[in-house]
């Protein structure tokens, strides 16, 4: 760790990470893992994920959902239910699951180009490259701001394609009151340890159709569809009633560990809007999600990249996190894609370059996003110190 130097903010003394996992108590983590060791239960839709179920059920606003061992195999497994094939439209903007999960399945990932305010993929976009191979659109709602869902809607009815969301990052996030499953298809949560609610390891997918779920979560189950049915090639995607107990637990705790975020948050914005050249990304989703908070760093305004930022603030032992750089486009797997090529895609691209995520979690203080912000204007005025030493020599 870096000693203090004059002039600047002191280093804190121990890390402070991109976020932090909200803990229930471990006693009342013991009391629900004291139900499942007397059922002995301790996977197969047991009691615990019964119940975590039905109450994400109700908190997401969404008729039907299935819970899943992570997010991955959740989005794996709505592309198989949904049959997509062939081609399916999607971001370069995102963790490499997204793509992935459409390469497992033997599908091409069309990367189209994003929106320069929201992030997500931009429906113009989409729509340029729809081909007779298109079979689905494989959207994320990046950072928890909730993609043009009405747009989506209409040129996927045009063409008549299948809209899978990822929403891993959108847990909190609503649309005029509707839970943010509601749209598409069918949209897929992550619950890892770094969302705002989780289950250590886990995910869910929500729909709104009965018999779609059914499908959903018989390829869940290894397509199995009863005692003596194996009616689809699945694969085993169940969530165990350890980790169930865990999401029931930390779900008690979700409503105040996202007002905590939500005002520091609010205290971030307000302590970086004096700096010049970083703006707080905001839109429908990221301001009152919780998930992230999101700044840009506009290199010509600020002085200095956003990847000098990025190890300026390591030497105050403070980690943001490039969420997402590099583009997937980019990766050594996708850069050979037509629709990789930098020149499909120069607002991903600026943006990929442009984003950094600081630390937000409840744990984390006011006066901790006072020095934080601090730190950042110290990083910009000794840049600009420097650069006007050297102008002077
Ligand atoms: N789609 C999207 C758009 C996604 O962002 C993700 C996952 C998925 C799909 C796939 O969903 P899952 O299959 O994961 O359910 C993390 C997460 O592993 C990943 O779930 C997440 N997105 C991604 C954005 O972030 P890393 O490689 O950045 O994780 P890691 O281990 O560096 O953790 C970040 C920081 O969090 C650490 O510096 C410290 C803190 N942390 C982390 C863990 C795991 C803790 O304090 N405790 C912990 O237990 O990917």
């Amino acid at each position: 760790m870096s000693r203090r130097q004059p002039g600047l903010p002191a280093p804190f003394d121990a890390p402070i990470q991109v976020t932090r996992p909200l803990l229930p108590s471990l006693r009342s983590l013991l009391l629900r893992l004291e139900d499942v060791w007397s059922s002995q239960q301790l996977t197969n839709l047991g009691a615990q994920h019964e119940r975590l179920e039905a109450a994400l059920r109700v908190h997401l606003g969404v008729r039907q959902l299935s819970l899943f061992s992570n997010g991955t195999a959740a989005l794996i497994t709505a592309i198989r239910a949904l049959d997509l094939e062939g081609e399916v439209l999607t971001t370069p903007f995102t963790f490499p699951a997204t793509p992935h999960a459409l390469s497992w399945s033997g599908i091409t990932p069309v990367f189209c180009d994003i929106d320069p305010v929201t992030l997500n993929v931009d429906p113009a976009a989409v729509e340029r490259a729809v081909t007779g191979r298109t079979s689905g659109i494989l959207a994320v709602h990046v950072y928890g701001t909730a993609c043009d869902v009405e747009g989506l809607r209409r040129l996927a009815d045009r063409h008549g394609l299948k809209i899978v969301y990822d929403a891993a990052h959108a847990f909190a996030t609503r649309v005029r009151g509707a839970g943010i499953g509601t749209f598409g298809d069918v949209s897929m949560f992550s619950f890892h340890a770094t969302k705002l609610f989780h289950t250590a390891e886990g995910g869910a997918l929500a729909c709104q159709d009965l018999s779609l779920k059914a499908k959903i979560d018989d390829l869940r189950n290894f397509g199995i569809h009863g005692p003596e049915v194996v009616a689809a090639i699945g694969l085993n995607g169940k969530m165990s009633e350890l980790h169930a107990a865990l999401g029931l637990a930390v779900l008690d705790g979700v409503a105040e560990e996202l007002a905590r975020r939500r005002r520091l948050l609010a205290c971030y914005r307000e302590r970086l809007a004096p700096i010049e050249g970083i703006a707080c990304l905001q839109g429908p989703g990221v301001d009152d999600g919780g998930q992230y908070c999101v700044i840009r760093v506009d290199e010509a305004a600020f002085g200095c990249s956003r990847d000098a930022l990025h190890l300026g603030l390591r030497a105050f032992n403070v980690f943001a996190r490039k969420y997402f750089y590099p583009l997937c486009a980019e990766y050594d797997c996708y850069r050979h894609l037509p629709s990789a090529a930098a020149a499909n895609l120069p607002v991903a691209t600026r943006a990929a370059r442009e984003v950094l995520c600081l630390p937000l979690y409840g744990g984390l203080t006011e006066s901790d996003v006072d020095r934080i912000s601090e730190m950042i204007a110290a990083i910009q005025a000794r840049i600009r110190g420097n650069l006007a030493a050297s102008a002077a020599e």
